[in-house]
């Protein structure tokens, strides 16, 4: 089954999102996922070496562009025969830079067979050939994509000695390489002529015959390499689910104990805040701190008034014992939102209980009576959450959900992918 174009690159931006170094990959992927019946040839080389009259005598026509100096650009195609022919523009360091975007699409991208080409007038290869041959060399053993050596225009040298020469020195280069000797010019003139001989010479059939046999493999090499690239990204996003997994449960956890802790803390301030008020709380007799001063003793230290100041000293100690109690916790401002022009009253202290209270009744209201203290732990609890650290941490959680949501659409697309 086909993909549209739209849900490859979406497939695509799906992985890509999570994986973003694994372009390459995906696009070799959507390249298999094509399903080209015809395997894909291409060569590679430094221009000018002959790479695309190379092609045109295994094609038998003079399909692709040939002349004396820089010639190929842009990648051609022509199918023929039982393959897709793809002739790239040479490599070369110190040209623009599309060109090579050419070469190398046509060397990793598209292709199932490389024709490695190098002329033999050359001599040894040069470095950025021998690096390159390395590369080739482990993606074959990785991929299983073949890449053939052609020796080639090696009617330039003037006798078999100077060719043996040659294939010597490049041989130490490069040991373990199947070397294939051809001349194009020779076979060009051998079919022209009719010279079967120089047909053979030519090196060419015998460059088909080991096509022909590379390409039988294709099949296998690209059912070998989907699994090989699928099994990897979804490996890779497996892995890294695992890894998003354990960080979210460790912060959930940390979330969850440090509630707790600030909970279980905050009950036990109260409880001892209660325990503290008692004495001031506790009264025999009238409450003194109920009586009014009257307009006489406005001035004066009355017993309502010495009562009052002791309730307000009784209830400055309990906010501190909890102000400390939130510092601890890291509840030391109030959130942005929250904030007034007024600097000394942006405290949750102040947000929480209000400016002052004068009297015994109100202690007992807000510290001792179950809803006083109901309400003060669903408060300071709420000032906890919006406390810097406890909004960093559930910001981290909302990120680690998000991206865990992501591996997951990551992987539902790379399946998507693997059935298409
Ligand atoms: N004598 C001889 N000349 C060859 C042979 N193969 C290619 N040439 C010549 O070498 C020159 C370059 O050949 P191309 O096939 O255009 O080389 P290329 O590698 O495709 O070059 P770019 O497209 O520029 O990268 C041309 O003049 C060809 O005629 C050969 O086997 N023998
Ligand atoms: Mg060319």
């Amino acid at each position: 089954m086909e993909m549209a174009v739209n849900d490859v690159e979406r497939t695509a931006n799906d992985v890509l999102a999570v994986l973003p170094a694994r372009a390459h990959d995906m696009a070799r992927l959507h390249i298999l996922a094509r399903h080209e019946a015809k395997p894909t040839v291409t060569v590679i080389g430094k221009y000018n070496h002959g790479k695309s009259r190379l092609l045109n005598e295994l094609m038998g026509s003079d399909i692709f562009a040939v002349a004396d100096r820089r010639e190929t650009v842009a990648l051609a195609e022509h199918v023929q025969q039982e393959a897709r022919w793809l002739d790239a523009p040479g490599l070369d360091a110190d040209v623009a830079q599309a060109d090579d975007d050419h070469s190398h699409r046509a060397t990793w991208l598209e292709t199932d067979i490389r024709l490695f080409v190098h002329a033999a007038k050359e001599g040894e290869l040069d470095a950025v050939e021998r690096d390159l041959l390395q590369v080739l060399r482990a993606d074959q053993k990785r991929t299983l994509r073949q890449t053939l050596f052609v020796l080639t225009q090696v009617d330039q040298l003037s006798d078999d000695a100077h060719v043996d020469k040659v294939v010597a020195a490049i041989r130490v280069q490069s040991t373990d390489l199947a070397l294939h000797l051809v001349s194009a010019s020779r076979h060009r003139q051998g079919v022209e002529q009719g010279k079967q001989l120089l047909i053979q010479k030519s090196g060419i059939p015998a460059l088909q015959e080991a096509l022909r046999k590379a390409m039988a493999g294709v099949p296998w090499a690209r059912v070998h390499e989907s699994n090989l690239l699928f099994g990897e990204i979804q490996d890779e996003l497996l892995s890294l689910q695992v890894t998003e997994e354990l960080r979210n449960e460790a912060l959930c956890a940390l979330q969850e104990r440090q509630r707790l802790e600030f909970d279980d803390g905050l009950l036990a301030v109260l409880d001892k805040v209660q325990d503290d008020l008692q004495p001031v709380l506790d009264v025999s007799g009238p409450d003194q701190a109920l009586v009014p001063d009257s307009f006489e003793n406005m001035f004066k230290l009355t017993a309502g008034k010495r009562e009052r100041a002791h309730i307000q000293i009784a209830y400055s100690r309990a906010c501190i014992a909890i102000n400390a109690h939130l510092v601890r916790h890291g509840v030391v401002g109030l959130p942005q939102a929250q904030q007034t022009s007024v600097r000394s009253l942006d405290t949750v202290m102040v947000a929480v209980m209000g400016v002052s209270v004068k009297y015994r009744d109100d202690l007992r209201r807000i510290f001792c009576d179950p809803e006083g203290r109901a309400r003060l732990a669903q408060d300071f609890g709420r000032y906890f959450e919006w406390s810097e650290d406890r909004v960093s941490l559930a910001r981290q959680l909302a990120d680690g959900a998000a991206r865990l949501a992501d591996i997951d659409k990551a992987l539902a697309a790379l399946h998507r992918l693997e059935r298409s």
